[in-house]
């Protein structure tokens, strides 16, 4: 014998006619969902400050903040000097990871170069 499917099957209500969060009774017989209203807030954002040092060479700066940070030469150019001159400056805001992951990149460049710039990330606000 085939059966037929004619309605979609819902969990019972519970007794005493009382209608689940979420729920409501339309009084056809059938429930319906609600969806809950999302609760998204915008990710914590992080500045990426690079700190000035006596030693760094500000090519090797300018190339840095071009090439991990996509600013072109003259930008690049303007961070470089206002870190040689305010003592730090921002390259960047990006979320946590993307941050984290520029740090590391600007610090590995650093090292392989035998330069000590140093680079860290700071929570926006
Ligand atoms: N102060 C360095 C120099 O005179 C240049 C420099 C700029 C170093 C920015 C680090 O983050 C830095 N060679």
């Amino acid at each position: 014998m085939d059966f037929m499917v004619t309605s979609i099957p819902t969990p019972p209500l519970p007794p005493g006619g009382a209608v689940a969060p979420g729920r409501q009774d339309d009084g056809g017989g059938e429930a319906v969902l609600e969806r809950a209203p999302q609760q998204v807030k915008p990710p914590q954002m992080y500045r990426v400050v690079m700190l000035n040092d006596d030693y760094t060479p500000m090519e090797f700066v300018i190339v840095v903040i071009q090439e991990f940070f996509g600013k072109d030469r003259e930008t690049a150019t303007r961070i470089m000097l206002k870190i040689h001159l305010d003592g730090k400056g921002v390259c960047g805001v990006y979320s946590r990871d993307v941050a984290a992951t520029k740090v590391d990149q600007v610090m590995d460049a650093a090292r392989q170069a035998g330069h000590p710039l140093q680079c860290v990330s700071e929570p926006v606000q």
